[in-house]
């Protein structure tokens, strides 16, 4: 059980992040655990590996890769503890093997997109998006990025740093300097923590904004996201909680202040009037195609519950 805790605070806390990453982790520390523990029965091993997955989905709340991730992996079969057991690992493996696999085909099909020397703005730091950038640079195309600082915690810097390791030409801007240099972008290109039934995205807060000034701009804006990131949920009506982070990520002297509180919103949502494309691993959708992404690649029996 300890390291199912350390990977939970490791995502709570966000030395862990980002949507794919989280998902990831979440059906590896599963597996693991599985692996580990010594429950008497069958019974006792699904009680068990239950609680486990109820604490990972209590980790964030925005990221549908998550509960998706926990869904797939939870699915799994077996008569008897042993092959329950393989079954769940087995989900796991296949699980993180999609994801990687998804995010290589994202960026290749992404890339096509991307024409020789387009200047690209991103937001926050997305491995996805990034995939796209990096293999239409690799393929040859002469491109700049713009990545934004993305504050409160500074994901752009992570993101400059992975551009600079690749060699591609990179400019860092303050969040509220995008409506400055949105004339000089061919494309905006960003990752996602959830696509809903409707198109809309769920994204780093500040993403909206970044959607509104591109659109005013005429400029394209992509979206970079796995099938794994489509809420089903949201075909049955739910909203998608949007996080709200501790007040000293924003201000750390809050607590001296008697007449101020901070609101600190993790993500926005990007309506799909705004969005020219998504690139999944099954293709570069309109964000009108969403709805069928649930229905053909997540099936029908995701609607119920997890646990
Ligand atoms: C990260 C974020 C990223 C998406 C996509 O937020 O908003 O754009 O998760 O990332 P946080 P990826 O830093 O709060 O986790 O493409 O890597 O899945």
């Amino acid at each position: 059980m300890n390291d199912l805790l350390d990977t939970a605070e490791k995502i709570r806390s966000m030395e862990i992040r980002g949507a794919a990453l989280i998902g990831r982790a979440a059906a590896g520390a599963l597996k693991e655990f599985a692996l580990s523990i010594e429950p008497l029965g069958i019974e006792e091993f699904r009680a068990e590996v239950g609680r486990a997955a109820e604490i990972l989905l209590n980790t964030r709340p925005t990221a549908v890769s998550l509960s998706n991730a926990i869904r797939m992996v939870m699915r799994y079969g077996g008569e008897d503890l042993e092959s329950a057991r393989r079954s769940l690992a087995k989900n796991a493996d296949d699980f993180v093997e999609r994801s990687l696999l998804a995010v290589e085909r994202i960026g290749e099909i992404g890339s096509r997109r991307v024409r020789e020397g387009d200047t690209i703005l991103t937001h926050c730091n997305s491995s996805v998006a990034l995939s796209i950038i990096k293999t239409a640079f690799d393929s040859g195309k002469e491109i700049k990025v713009i990545a934004t600082e993305s504050r409160p915690r500074f994901q752009g810097h992570l993101t400059i740093k992975a551009l600079d390791d690749w060699g591609i030409e990179t400019e860092l801007v303050v969040d509220s300097a995008v409506r400055t240099v949105i004339n000089e972008v061919d494309q905006v290109i960003v990752g996602a923590d959830v696509i809903t039934a409707s198109g809309s995205l769920v994204n780093k807060i500040g993403t909206a904004a970044i959607a509104l000034a591109a659109h005013e701009a005429r400029t394209s804006f992509m979206v970079a996201a796995e099938t794994y990131k489509f809420s089903p949920e949201t075909l049955m009506g739910e909203l998608v909680p949007i996080e709200m982070r501790a007040a000293e990520e924003v201000y750390p002297e809050i607590s001296d202040l008697k007449h101020v509180r901070v609101r600190n919103p993790a993500f926005d949502v990007t309506p799909h009037q705004y969005i020219d494309v998504i690139c999944t691993e099954v293709g570069a959708i309109p964000p009108e195609m969403s709805y069928l992404v649930i229905k053909e690649m997540l099936g029908w029996e995701m609607e119920g519950r997890i646990l």
